[in-house]
C-alpha cells in the first residue's frame, strides 16, 4: 500500500473502503438494474467457478434468465422490502441448476443507488437441520442477559453465547472511549489462547471511515484472511462510469491494511458486529477464528439480531443505574443544603457539617474535604495541610467559572500539588459566597493506573525503509503504560448537583452577612 503523501495516521482515514471493486471469493455478486427488468450489469469474475457461467453469459441478461421466473419474482419482492428498510438484512434461500444438479444458495440482497445487489453464497448441506436450534439460542440468550447482575456479566454471557453460535475461537466485547480508543471489556476464548481481556487499542486501529461504515452496515465477515480478491466485471458501473458503492455488501473485499493487521495478529477469519445506541457506535463484538471459517448467513444474521438486543439491554441497565445514583446523590445533597438552611449561626453550621462529614464525602465520592466558612477552616478525611488548602483555594478562585473549578490531574495543573498528589490528585472547588471568601474543596487520591495496550500505541503504524509504505504494527505484545498524578474523574451526575447547592448556600450566606451588618450598625 503505497502513499505519496507524508505518512501519518490520517492517511488510513482516506482509503475509500466502500468502493473496492472487488469481493471475497466465498460467494458471487450480481449488480442488477432495478428499473430495467433486473438486467445484470456487473458481476464478480468468480461466477465461472461458483455458477459455472462466464460473466459474458450473464451480463446484459435479465435476472430471471439465471433464476427462473418464480425465484426472480421472489427476489423482486424482497428487493422492494430491502429498499423500504435498508437497515435490515434481507435474504432468501435460492436454488440453481449447475451442470444439471440443483444447488442451494443463500441470496443476500440490498439496494445500492438504483441497482439491486444480489450476493449468492453456496449453502452448507448441514444448514437446514441446524436452523431448528435458533429459537433455543434466542431463549437462552434472553434468559441469561436478564439474569446477569451487571454490565460486565451481561457482556461475558453475550461473548460466550455468540462464540458457541459461530463456533469461533475467540469472541470479544470491544468498547470505544470518547477518543475512539477501544478496550476489550469481556472475552470468551479457547483455553490455549492468550487473553486479550482488558487490553487497549489505539483509535487508529479502526479508522474513521470504517467506523462510519459500521454504523450503516452492522455485520461483517472475513472468511479467510489469506483470500485472493475477485474483481467485478466490468470494474465500473456501466451507467455512470463510477465505482459501485459496496457499503452494504457482505462480500465486499476488505482493506489490505486491515488484512495485514489481522495476519500480523495471527487471525484466520473474523466476524464483527456493530454495537449501536442512539445512532452512535459504542462498541463492536469482534470475533476471531485461528483458521479460515465460513459461518452461514442465517447464523450471522441471528448473531446480529442478538447483538442489537444486547446493546439495548446494556443501555437500559445503564439508565437504571444512573437513575438510582441520581436519587442517592440528590438525597445527600439535600441533607447538606438543609444544614445551611436550618442552623441559626455559622458556628452551628460548622458543628453540624462535622457531624455529617461522611455524607459530605460520599456526596462527591471524595476521600477528603475542606470547608472554609465565616473564617473557620475545617478539614475532614484525607486532605493537604491547612496552609496548602488556602494556597490551593486562591489558585482555584482565579480559574473558577460559575464559582466552580475541578480537575482530575491537579499535579499537572498546579505544581505545588505534586507534593501531596497521593492525597489530592483530584480536586473539586465550589465557592460558597460571591467573593470566594467561603469555599468547599473535595479531594480525591491519586489512582496509579496501568493501562495495558496491545503493542505500543505510538507505533500503531510502521514505515518501511523506502519511507513510503504505511503498515499496521507487527507486534501485539503487551505494552504497559503507567498513568500517574491522576484521580478518578469527576462525573457529570456529580457536577450537576453543584449549581443548586451553590444557590441555596449563597442565599443563606448573604442573609447571614446582612444580619451581621445589621447587628454591627
Ligand atoms: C478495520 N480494525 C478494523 C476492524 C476491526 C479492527 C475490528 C473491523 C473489520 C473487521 O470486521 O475485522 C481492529 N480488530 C481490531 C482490534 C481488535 C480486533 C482493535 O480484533 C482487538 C482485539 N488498521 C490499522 C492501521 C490502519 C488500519 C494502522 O491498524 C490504517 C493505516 C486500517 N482497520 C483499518 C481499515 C479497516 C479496519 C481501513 C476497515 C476494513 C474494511 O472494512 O474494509
Amino acid at each position: 500500500y503505497v502513499l505519496n503523501e507524508p505518512i501519518d495516521l490520517t492517511n488510513c482515514e482516506k482509503e475509500p473502503i466502500h468502493i473496492p471493486g472487488r469481493i471475497q471469493p466465498h460467494g458471487v455478486l450480481l449488480a442488477c438494474h432495478s428499473a430495467d427488468d433486473y438486467r445484470i450489469v456487473q458481476c464478480s469474475r468468480n461466477v465461472s467457478e461458483l455458477l459455472d457461467m462466464q460473466p459474458e453469459e450473464l451480463l446484459d441478461h435479465p435476472l430471471h434468465a439465471l433464476l427462473g421466473e418464480a425465484q426472480s419474482a421472489l427476489v423482486a419482492m424482497e428487493a422492494s422490502r430491502a429498499k423500504a428498510d435498508p437497515f435490515k438484512l434481507h435474504y432468501l434461500d435460492l436454488s440453481l441448476a449447475i451442470q444439471g444438479v440443483e444447488q442451494a444458495f443463500c441470496g443476500i440482497l440490498h439496494e445500492s443507488d438504483g441497482f439491486l445487489l444480489l450476493e449468492l453464497e453456496p449453502a452448507l448441506p448441514e444448514e437446514q437441520a441446524s436452523s431448528l436450534n435458533d429459537f433455543e439460542w434466542i431463549q437462552t440468550f434472553f434468559g441469561k442477559l436478564k439474569q446477569a447482575g451487571n454490565r460486565l456479566e451481561a457482556s461475558r454471557f453475550a461473548a460466550e453465547q455468540i462464540k458457541q453460535m459461530l463456533g469461533y475461537d475467540r469472541v470479544m466485547i470491544y468498547e470505544f472511549d470518547p477518543a475512539w480508543n477501544g478496550k476489550v471489556i469481556a472475552e470468551a476464548k479457547e483455553a490455549h489462547m492468550e487473553p486479550y481481556l482488558g487490553h487497549n487499542y489505539p483509535a487508529s486501529d479502526i479508522p474513521k471511515q470504517a467506523r462510519a461504515l459500521y454504523l450503516r452496515n452492522w455485520l461483517r465477515t472475513i472468511v479467510d484472511v489469506h483470500y485472493e480478491p475477485v474483481d467485478l466485471v466490468p470494474s465500473l458501473r456501466p451507467d455512470t462510469g463510477q465505482p459501485l458503492n459496496m457499503s452494504l455488501s457482505t462480500l465486499r473485499s476488505v482493506s489490505p491494511m486491515h488484512i495485514e493487521y489481522l495476519r500480523n495478529m495471527g487471525v484466520g477469519a473474523t466476524v464483527t458486529i456493530s454495537l449501536i445506541h442512539n445512532n452512535e457506535l459504542w462498541g463492536l463484538i469482534t470475533c476471531h477464528h485461528e483458521t479460515k471459517k465460513y459461518v452461514p448467513h442465517r447464523v450471522r444474521n441471528l448473531c446480529n439480531f442478538l447483538g442489537e438486543f444486547f446493546s439495548r439491554e446494556l443501555y437500559q441497565r445503564q439508565q437504571l443505574d444512573a437513575y438510582e445514583t441520581e436519587l442517592r446523590l440528590k438525597s445527600l445533597s439535600t441533607r447538606i443544603a438543609a444544614i445551611f438552611i436550618s442552623e441559626p449561626t455559622p458556628a452551628r453550621i460548622m458543628e453540624q457539617l462535622e457531624q455529617e462529614q461522611a455524607a459530605l464525602l460520599t456526596l462527591m465520592n471524595a476521600s477528603g474535604a475542606a470547608i472554609s466558612y465565616h473564617n473557620h477552616l475545617a478539614l475532614y478525611g484525607d486532605t493537604p495541610s491547612a496552609q496548602q488548602v488556602l494556597e490551593l483555594a486562591a489558585w482555584a478562585k482565579e480559574r473558577a467559572s460559575e464559582h466552580v473549578h475541578h480537575t482530575s490531574e491537579l499535579p499537572l495543573e498546579f505544581a505545588p500539588a505534586i507534593g501531596y498528589k497521593a492525597t489530592a490528585s483530584g480536586m473539586l472547588y465550589l465557592a460558597l459566597s460571591a467573593g470566594h471568601k467561603d469555599f468547599i474543596i473535595w479531594f480525591r487520591p491519586e489512582v496509579v493506573q496501568t493501562v495495558e495496550w496491545a503493542g505500543d500505541p505510538a507505533k500503531a503504524v510502521t514505515r518501511a525503509e523506502d519511507g513510503l509504505r504505511v503498515s499496521p504494527r507487527k507486534s501485539f505484545e503487551k505494552w504497559l503504560q503507567t498513568v500517574v498524578s491522576t484521580s478518578a474523574p469527576w462525573l457529570d451526575n456529580e457536577l450537576r448537583l453543584l449549581p443548586e447547592l451553590k444557590s441555596i448556600i449563597f442565599k443563606r450566606t448573604q442573609a447571614q452577612l446582612r444580619q451581621a451588618e445589621a447587628l454591627a450598625e
